[in-house]
């Protein structure tokens, strides 16, 4: 599904919010400029000190433990992480998708470096109420290869399939889909749709995801995640479910 969106190209708007609808996510090859993508590129590394140098630093991977490193630039005001979020073609995507009244959450850079496992199968808030939803909307500066990991799979349709599957292990789905994000690249994400990230086994992965959500959503949306064996509240770090004691009860 390639869709060129440089300069003059211009989207089917309302095709692609029915698109997402179906599917829960949608995918946008060439959707920003390169040179705003290096713009963020550089900006990303630079907060992370992930030159290729310091990633052979062994003392600093041996003590780190976090498997994605989050930073959300707007919060601390490198403005240049605006001109995504008011991108027109972005705003008008959103717009069709949540309708009117949806509102921006934050910005969130996400770092993994080598040997990292990823992200585990989950949905980003708990799908019980159906109205009440983020999406992602998911940056790649750049590409992210088989050979780099870290690739984004989906499960097509599960944004209305209800709760992911609780289990102890790592599950493969019929209509699973594998993403691999290119430089440029938007790839539009429903909270309730199941999805993982591979484990990187390059140098290193970045992500940016501008949240957003429809009107009436509560801000704090994606304060607990649904994993397939627990619900964890971000904001109490804290396991609030384990799912796998109910699983076998
Ligand atoms: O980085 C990605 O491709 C997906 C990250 C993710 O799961 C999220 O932002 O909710
Ligand atoms: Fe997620």
């Amino acid at each position: 599904m390639t869709i060129k969106t440089t300069s003059s190209a211009s989207l089917n708007i309302e095709a692609l919010s029915k698109q997402f609808w179906e599917d829960g996510f949608l995918v946008l090859e060439n959707f920003f400029d390169d040179s705003l993508m290096d713009q963020y590129h550089s900006l990303i590394l630079e907060h992370f000190g992930n030159t290729p140098e310091f990633l052979h630093n062994e003392e600093f991977l041996n003590k780190s433990d976090t498997e994605v490193i989050p930073w959300f630039p707007q919060r601390e005001g490198v403005e240049a992480f605006d001109t995504v979020e008011k991108h027109p073609m972005l705003q008008a995507l959103t717009q069709a998708i949540l309708g009117q009244g949806w509102n921006s959450q934050y910005s969130m850079v996400m770092f993994s470096k080598q040997g990292t496992k990823g992200q585990a199968w989950h949905q980003d808030c708990p799908p019980e109420n159906r109205d009440h939803f983020n999406m992602n909307r998911l940056v790649y500066t750049m590409d992210v290869s088989p050979e780099i990991g870290g690739l984004t799979m989906v499960v097509k349709g599960s944004h209305k399939q209800g709760v992911l599957p609780a289990s102890d292990r790592d599950e493969t789905f019929e209509n699973e889909v594998v993403l691999e994000p290119k430089k440029g690249m938007l790839v539009l994400l429903h909270g309730h749709t199941w999805h993982r990230v591979t484990p990187v086994v390059g140098d290193y992965r970045v992500s940016t995801n501008y949240r957003c959500a429809p009107k009436g959503t509560p801000d704090d949306i994606t304060d607990i995640c649904v994993y397939r064996n627990m619900r964890y509240q971000f904001s109490v770090s804290r396991v609030v479910e384990d799912r796998l004691a109910k699983a076998v009860s």
